[in-house]
């Protein structure tokens, strides 16, 4: 254990900068890297992330402190001694404002360790906000420094990153212009006009109650806004013969009721999307700009309904996994879905996504497409229906597939192909042998 002194390291020919966040408390952990306080001269602020992990003991700046170079800015406990291996965290580390400004090198004086910090840009390349404000923007592919702030010194607030991008997508009098779809860059989206949101007092016509949206909700949203309108949607529906398949889960089920592993339509689902992937490369695909990136690796994302709303975890590899590993990984992802406890690892990486609304109705739908994917495949309630054989109606079970495709990656013959592909892997599961 050591305690060290953190200062102000050199910060250019700044001198009595103002202290105007503390964005730690004592006895917080603080992370190597991680952002402390934030100051501002007349000319820039930026914030000073610590360059050494530990326990924060004592802050020594308040609100509205001056600190110039040296100053002290609080006393970290560390676990080893970090103090003698202080480095300035790397420019990447650093929220996307100020990313173009290199880190000034940290005071490796000791037992005083100065705290890595960055060069100053100019005030108006500055984007005054959190490092929540900044994760948010980025969550949302906003770029900050287009969000005028309405925080105290024009600081960027949530809500001003949430109007910023209510006004993108809702502007009325002129073309809406977004970063463009699969790739860098920007695009108009042609001139699009849109009617501005109707503002309605509803307590004229009763009583409301307002919620606020959850965080999922918010986030999600603005997800699937942004895919419904830049990828060009088409979604194939068709029907799948599942009456053999479900007999066979039923007696799967029975015979492993003791070990309480339940075999899932979704996990069969997975089982056969990950053949068709294999069978049809591009839908196991991510456009970026011109270029169409296949995966070698089939990861397969399922919408799971939460009481905070939607998410999407992923699960890996699944195309050399059981059914009885798919299973139990869907149920524990699922569950942890449900908690709120699932990690942001476990919801990236997905080549192409399910959403399954067997268990609660419906025949059709369209499932909106989980950018950079190219295609999801939605799942609606079997039903048994009259089949023609040829020489009679004979009872099935169907189970329909909607399955939605970008259209500039995959054409409807595609589509239709995969689908059909699908449907026959599981009526008869022996053809993924073929
Ligand atoms: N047809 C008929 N019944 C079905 C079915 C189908 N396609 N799929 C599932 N069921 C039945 C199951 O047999 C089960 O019934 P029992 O309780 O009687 O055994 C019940 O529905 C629940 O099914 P399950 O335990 O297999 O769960 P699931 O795999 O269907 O769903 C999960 C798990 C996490 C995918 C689901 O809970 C969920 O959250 N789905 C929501 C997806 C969603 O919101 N999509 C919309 C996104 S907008 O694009």
């Amino acid at each position: 254990m050591a305690v060290i002194e953190l200062t102000v390291p050199d910060i250019g020919d700044v001198s009595d900068a103002a202290v105007i966040e503390l964005l730690v408390k004592p006895g917080d952990t603080i992370k190597a890297e991680q952002s402390l306080i934030t100051i501002e001269s007349d000319k820039a602020s930026m914030e000073v992330p610590s360059a050494v992990g530990g326990v924060l003991k004592e802050l020594r700046v308040r609100l509205g402190d001056k600190v110039s170079k040296g100053s002290l800015v609080g006393l970290l406990e560390t676990a080893d001694g970090a103090a003698t291996e202080v480095v300035a965290p790397p420019v990447a580390a650093t929220p996307a404002p100020v990313a173009d400004a290199a880190p000034a090198a940290a005071d490796r004086t000791h037992p005083t360790a100065a705290l890595a910090t960055l060069a100053m840009p100019p005030l108006s390349a500055v984007s005054h906000a959190s490092p929540s404000v900044r994760r948010f923007a980025r969550e949302l592919g906003v770029p900050l420094q287009k969000v005028p702030g309405s925080g105290p010194k024009g600081r960027i607030t949530h809500v001003d990153v949430q109007n910023f991008v209510k006004g993108v997508m809702a502007r009325a009098d002129q073309p809406a212009a977004v970063s463009a779809g699969g790739g860098a860059g920007s695009a108009d989206l042609g001139g699009m006009t849109l009617l501005p949101w109707p503002s309605v007092d509803f307590t004229k016509f009763g009583a409301v109650e307002r919620q606020p949206l959850s965080r999922i909700k918010k986030i999600s949203g603005a997800n699937l806004h942004r895919n419904w309108v830049r990828i060009p949607h088409v979604t194939n529906h068709d029907e799948a013969d599942i009456t053999e398949l479900e007999a066979l889960r039923v007696k799967l089920n029975e015979e492993h009721a003791k070990t309480g592993t339940k075999f899932t339509m979704l996990a069969f689902l997975l089982k056969a999307c990950a053949v068709a992937l294999r069978k049809f490369p591009q839908f196991n695909a991510s456009l970026d700009g011109d270029d169409l990136v296949l995966k070698q690796y089939v990861h397969i994302g399922f919408a799971a309904d939460t009481p905070n709303g939607l998410v999407v975890p992923v699960i890996r590899d699944v195309d050399s996994k059981s059914l009885s590993q798919l299973a139990t990984e869907t149920a524990a992802l699922a569950a942890k879905a449900r908690d709120g406890k699932l990690s942001p690892g476990e919801m990236q990486g997905g080549c192409f996504s399910i959403s399954s609304l067997g268990g609660f109705g419906g025949t059709t739908f369209t499932p909106i497409i989980n950018a950079p994917e190219v295609a999801i495949l939605g799942v609606c309630r079997s039903a048994m229906k009259p089949v023609w054989n040829g020489s009679a109606f004979e009872p099935r079970l169907m189970l329909p597939l909607s399955l939605s495709y970008d259209h500039r990656v995959i054409d409807g013959a595609s589509a239709a192909r995969f689908n059909t592909y699908l449907a026959s892997l599981l009526a008869d599961f022996r053809r993924a042998l073929v």
